[in-house]
């Protein structure tokens, strides 16, 4: 794990966790820290990733190749990580992305059935070892999860999938948390926004204190 400045942290989660409405806790409380924050999201992020992503949240006639899926969220992850992502943390920005490659393992692995080792070998051809720093997991019943963004209008392509889908993208995510249990900080997200934001800040005090004790301020 890069334990400098500038921090890349993902905001992960299944359906209606509260992604979206914690990114924007997340900035205000690293702007406050003094850090200058570039927010993006997966899939999507560059203008050929939004394309990328019209085509994956769309409901089609014929139904998309869940080989083809997955290597659409990589081919949309690249064009992200190379004309945004990089480009932001060597202009020393923090980087908050909505999702990426765990939203991978969870989905298309996981929930689809895609094999570990299948998605492990794209992601080392694709990005290396570049991972985020820290990454938020909002983990929430699936019920819950489903209640609230069916409350919002229309379902995408993701969102019509049935309920033992998003059993095992949840299931996924806890088991990447409990691997990767340095990086990856599990939030639970069916308490109220407050008490979600409460949590959020207490794991990003804690990781920013130790970044800055690790690399003081230059005294210049
Ligand atoms: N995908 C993505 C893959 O399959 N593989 C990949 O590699 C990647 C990167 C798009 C889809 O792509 C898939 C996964 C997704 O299905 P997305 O745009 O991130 O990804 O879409 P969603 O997960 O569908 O995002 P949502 O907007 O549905 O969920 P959020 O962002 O988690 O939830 P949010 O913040 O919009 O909240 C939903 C509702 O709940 C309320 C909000 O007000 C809102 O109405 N809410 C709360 N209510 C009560 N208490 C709280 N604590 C609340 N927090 C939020």
């Amino acid at each position: 794990m890069r334990t400098r400045f500038p921090f890349f942290i993902s905001v992960e989660g299944s359906e209606g966790a509260g992604k979206t409405s914690n990114v924007n806790f997340v900035k205000e409380t690293l702007q406050a820290r003094g850090c200058k924050v570039c927010v993006t999201r997966e899939p999507g992020g560059t203008a050929i990733g939004e394309l990328l992503r019209e085509i994956l949240l769309e409901k089609h006639e014929k139904p998309i190749n869940d080989q083809t899926e997955l290597l659409i969220m990589f081919a949309a992850r690249v064009q992200h990580v190379e004309q945004v992502i990089k480009p932001a943390l060597a202009k020393g920005e923090c980087v908050l992305c909505d999702r990426f490659t765990d939203a991978t393992y969870a989905y298309q692995g996981g929930g689809r059935g895609i094999d570990h080792d299948r998605i492990s070998a794209l992601e080392k051809w694709t990005l290396g070892d570049f991972k985020p720093d820290l990454t938020l997991l909002l983990d929430i019943p699936v019920a819950v999860g489903m209640q609230r963004i069916r409350k919002r209008g229309e379902l995408d392509r993701f969102e019509v999938e049935d309920l033992s889908f998003f059993e095992r993208v949840r299931s996924a995510y806890l088991d990447l948390a409990n691997k990767h249990n340095e990086r990856i900080h599990t939030i639970d997200a069916s308490q109220t926004l407050e008490q979600v934001q409460l949590q959020i800040k207490a794991v990003l005090d804690r990781h920013l204190d130790l970044s800055t004790a690790k690399h003081p301020e230059p005294s210049w």
